[in-house]
């Protein structure tokens, strides 16, 4: 998948892809929710309230309304991220002021046992809820603007602020215009900010939860790309692909693709958001395939190009290499607490820069690399966080050089994971082949294979 980049000057996106081993899940007594210690979530919220001890803080959970019926509930990122909580309608609140003990509430709505009937049983402002989730206090949604008029009376708000975690400015969010209308009502004069800047900076360090939960989010993105070459054939559809793809996403356990799935075949391959997977793909063709599993709400980014009919020619063999060589380059360049997504972009860019390849009127391959180089991932594909700094230790990143030639009807992108650690990238999808030779061979293996079970 790509980022459309502000950052890299003439790029418009960046493209996802990515493989790793599945480490074990940690069993242990520590009790866990949604694969994460509860410890975990607690952590993060109490960082959050000391980072803004200039008012109280409030993060919306998305309301059931807010898909409608075109997607399938889930919850927002931000609200996930803080609490684990992936029940509709729910409203967290930090205060330094504490209300009856309390430094933090989580509001549920109250027991509905006619909507229970459409969305299932759901968690009860009770104190079973504050103990599986870990709160200091759950309380029932419908009391949060007496709360904060207590809080008012109390003095909270004497010169201080509501830190909203959410976007002020497009609130087309159900749960965000509540929010906002209910500070209108009973706190009309304390000024109202978007701190979603200082989740996006702890988003950016994944704890150890976190890249196991990235890991194996990786892994079944790599079990679905080792099933492509038993499908992939000269004339079946794009569309096919992608349903061995989320069949496997979803026989793995992944909730959802963390993005659409774009396969492309032939010219599709030069498209970059392309996910419209109807056409029929041709002789000669090579097959662009990026897509990512998201497992327990994170998400993987990886990208393949294959042959269609089972090997490159030798000029998308060439180009297949200098991508690769581009993406090499980037991860050598990389310097421990120095280099930024820029530092890596250039050196992939002077990677295809230095190539004898030509292409159009005789220029060079990077002016064929039209998008950035790469980007964050996390719960969403194109994860919060701050390029402007050197990429920290325990930042997941993508890096996706990409050749786009048109009037050659090919497009090649190879997208890898990485760990930044504090001594370097860690490969988190290097399960994944990659080499132009291991494609070609899975390809003649699936071959051998289906040649097998016919004479059978
Ligand atoms: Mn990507």
């Amino acid at each position: 998948m790509l980022r459309s980049s502000a950052v890299v000057i003439l790029s418009f996106f960046l493209l996802c892809v990515g493989t790793a081993r599945y480490a074990a899940e940690t069993s242990s007594a520590v009790p866990m929710l949604a694969e994460q210690p509860l410890a975990d979530f607690k952590a993060r919220r109490d960082r959050l309230r000391q980072q803004l001890t200039d008012g109280i803080v409030l993060v919306p959970g998305r309301v059931e309304e807010s898909l409608g019926v075109n997607e399938k509930f889930f919850q927002d990122d931000n609200f996930f991220y803080l609490t684990g909580v992936e029940a509709p309608g729910a409203v967290l609140l930090l205060t330094p002021t504490p209300y009856q003990g309390a430094h933090e509430i989580l509001f549920l709505p109250r027991h509905d046992p006619q909507k229970e009937r459409w969305i299932g049983p759901q968690p009860k402002p009770d104190r079973d809820a504050e103990r599986s989730f870990g709160v200091e206090k759950a309380l029932p949604s419908d009391t949060l603007a007496t709360v904060l008029q207590a809080l008012r009376g109390g003095g909270a708000f004497d010169d201080k602020k509501v830190h909203l975690v959410a976007n002020l400015e497009a609130p087309q969010e159900t749960a965000v215009r509540r929010l906002v209308e209910i500070l209108r009502q009973h706190l009309p004069t304390v000024p109202v900010n978007d701190a979603r800047s200082v989740v996006n900076l702890m988003r950016m360090r994944k704890t150890p939860a976190e890249i196991n939960l990235l890991k194996k989010a990786i892994w079944i993105t790599g079990e679905a790309f080792r099933q492509i070459p038993h499908h992939l054939a000269v004339g079946c559809y794009e569309y096919e692909l992608e349903a061995v793809v989320l069949g496997t996403f979803y026989r793995y356990g992944a909730e959802r693709p963390g993005y659409p799935c774009i396969i492309g075949s032939g010219q599709n391959a030069t498209i970059l958001h392309y996910n419209r997977n109807r056409a029929r793909i041709q002789d000669g063709d090579v097959v662009v395939i990026d897509v990512g599993a998201k497992y327990r709400g994170y998400t993987a980014d990886i990208t393949r190009t294959f042959p269609a009919n089972g090997k490159f020619t030798p000029r998308q063999r060439a180009l297949y290499e200098l991508v690769l060589a581009a993406q090499e380059a980037a991860v050598k360049a990389f310097v421990p607490g120095k280099s930024r997504m820029s530092d890596l972009t250039l050196a992939a860019r002077d990677a295809m820069r230095a190539s004898l390849l030509r292409a159009g009127n005789q220029l060079t391959l990077d002016n064929f690399f039209i998008h950035g180089l790469g980007h964050f991932i996390g719960l969403n594909v194109h994860d919060v966080g701050d390029y402007a700094q050197p990429l920290p230790p325990g930042s997941v990143i993508t890096i996706e050089p990409g050749v786009y030639i048109p009037a050659e009807r090919i497009g090649i992108r190879i997208e890898d994971d990485y760990l930044v650690t504090e001594t370097g990238l860690v490969k988190l999808s290097a399960d994944i082949p990659s080499r132009p030779e291991a494609i070609e061979q899975a390809m003649r293996q699936a071959r051998r294979q289906s040649a097998h079970s016919a004479e059978d």
